[in-house]
């Protein structure tokens, strides 16, 4: 781990980090597809894993957790998470970006991203890339259309303004293999065009310390070791599948984290 915690700190991201073997991702994609003909697709609603317990437990995965840890340290919330689907065939893309641009949040450094594939992410299937060290430099400028893209993936179409390119690597990941990285890293995807679904679970993770600057009212839960600031509302991991109760927190916690976006960009 301390080398993992190396790589982290010198490219701002990691990859590959097994968190399940590849026929349980298999089967975990199954229970999310299985999922999604119930209540249609999945593809960035937040908090996937208030919903899902195929979601939950990938994400609570021990193997995932030890990662996180060595890139933010012991205590650890939860604070999102989306499947993120490209079908086959299809142009959605997502534009260089950080992450952590219309966040809101106090402190760069405490959060991480996790992207565990459960099919294959390859070039041609639109597996991410990343610019190596580009964490380092801090916050860069993003320009926010007003009309964004129809195939862009980003909910506000956001890109940031002049990015040099050409030290991007790939990110190819086997199903049931995941990158984690940091908040502040370049990081993009193109056109799916191999013919099958490319389907990711994104986590985010932060520290406990971190606070909502922009907004009063964030949620998340305990994954690891101990919250000793209480700044965000405890929420509840799912105890079956789809339970309408936890659909309606869903919806309501997606409502809140879309609008919080807009809300951290229409400020600026
Ligand atoms: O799934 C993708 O292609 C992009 C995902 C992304 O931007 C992220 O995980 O932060």
């Amino acid at each position: 781990m301390r080398d993992l915690r190396a790589r982290y700190r010198r490219d701002g991201f990691v990859a590959p980090v097994r968190v399940v073997d590849e026929i349980s991702a298999l089967a975990h994609r199954a229970r999310m597809e299985a999922a999604e003909e119930q209540v249609g697709p999945l593809h960035y609603r937040d908090k996937a894993h208030l919903v899902l317990t195929s979601a939950w437990e990938l994400i609570a995965s021990s193997t995932l957790l030890d990662a996180v840890e060595a890139c933010i340290g012991p205590d650890i919330l939860l604070y999102n998470s989306t499947y993120i689907v490209k079908e086959p065939g299809s142009p959605a893309q997502v534009n260089w970006h950080q992450d952590l641009t219309y966040w809101g949040l106090s402190d760069d450094d405490a959060q991480v991203s996790a992207w565990i594939a459960l099919s294959p992410a390859t070039p041609e299937s639109g597996c991410m890339q990343m610019i190596p060290g580009s964490h380092v430099a801090g916050p860069v400028d993003h320009v926010t259309p007003a009309q964004k893209a129809p195939d862009d993936v980003l909910d506000l179409g956001q890109y940031a303004r002049g990015v040099d390119e050409s030290t991007a690597v790939h990110v190819p990941l086997l199903p049931g293999e995941a990158s984690l990285h940091h908040g502040l890293t370049l990081h993009s995807s193109r056109p799916n065009r191999s013919d099958d679904r490319r389907i990711g679970v994104n986590a985010q993770f932060v520290a406990p310390h971190v606070r909502q600057l922009q907004h009063g009212d964030d949620t998340a839960i305990v994954m690891r070791g101990v919250d000793a600031f209480g700044h965000f509302r405890p929420e509840e991991p799912p105890v079956r599948d789809l339970a309408p109760e936890a659909l309606e927190r869903q919806r309501e916690a997606d409502r809140r984290i879309k609008s919080n976006y807009k809300a951290v960009r229409d400020r600026r």
